[in-house]
């Protein structure tokens, strides 16, 4: 598949030029209308646009198995992030829960920002596997979960850890992306729901279930 090396390829070169803070995940929509957006986005977009249009194919938006397809072909490369592959069942996930508009898929902008997140906190896993055994242990795990931008009490962290981590308390990569994908998600969810941003939300059991089961 000399194509898609290609186009991972250049994925990889065009995310490693990508300005992080160009795309800070509370950065609210540009101003103006879409059309005034496109004609004004900066040279490493348009090259981002270009690839994302290859990834994504005809139906221009990225299927879970998509999704899957490039996560393992990157992780692949990278000797120092210990993973056993990432899911179809993870990928579903992931792409439910970054799915605003309810395609199914994932657009260029719900694309865009899963990608900027993986890239971020892909260095965070890194930085923060101390003993360089390619995951994250349960020593390692409150550091880069605060490094990663989620500063939670030891409780939330042992759940955490229960749920994503394997039975030696060890997170690998595909887990910790997934859990952390999750986390992020739930907690925009969150913001959007409390309106009057008193820390408290009420939900109905319809939006409680839309909000459970289509993650
Ligand atoms: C937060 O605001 C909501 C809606 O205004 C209200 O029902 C709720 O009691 C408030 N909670 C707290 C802890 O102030
Ligand atoms: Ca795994
Ligand atoms: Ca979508
Ligand atoms: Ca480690």
């Amino acid at each position: 598949m000399f194509l898609a090396k290609k186009l991972i390829g250049g994925l990889l070169d065009v995310v490693g030029n990508v300005d992080m803070n160009q795309f800070l995940p509370s950065d609210p929509q540009p101003q103006g209308s879409v059309q005034y957006a496109e004609q004004h986005e900066s040279e490493e977009e348009r090259q981002f646009r270009k690839v994302f249009q290859q990834l994504a194919g005809d139906d221009m938006e990225v299927s879970p198995s998509e999704l899957m397809n490039i996560l393992n072909k990157i992780v692949c490369r990278h000797g120092d992030l210990k993973t056993d592959g990432f899911s179809m069942e993870s990928c579903r996930s992931m792409v439910a829960v970054m799915d605003s508009d309810s395609t199914g898929k994932l657009g260029f902008h719900e694309f865009k920002y899963l990608w900027n997140s993986i890239k971020k906190w892909q260095g965070v896993y890194k930085q923060y596997d101390a003993d360089h055994s390619g995951t994250i242990g349960a020593s390692e795990l409150p550091g880069a979960f605060q490094a990663a931008g989620f500063p939670l009490n030891d409780q939330l962290y042992q759940m955490i850890i229960r749920r994503y981590s394997d039975e030696d308390g060890n997170m690998d990569f595909d887990n910790y992306i997934g859990c952390l994908v999750r986390l992020d998600a739930m907690c925009r969810a969150f913001q959007t729901l409390d309106k009057d941003k008193n820390g408290t939300i009420k939900v109905d059991i319809k939006e409680w279930l839309q909000l459970t089961m289509y993650s």
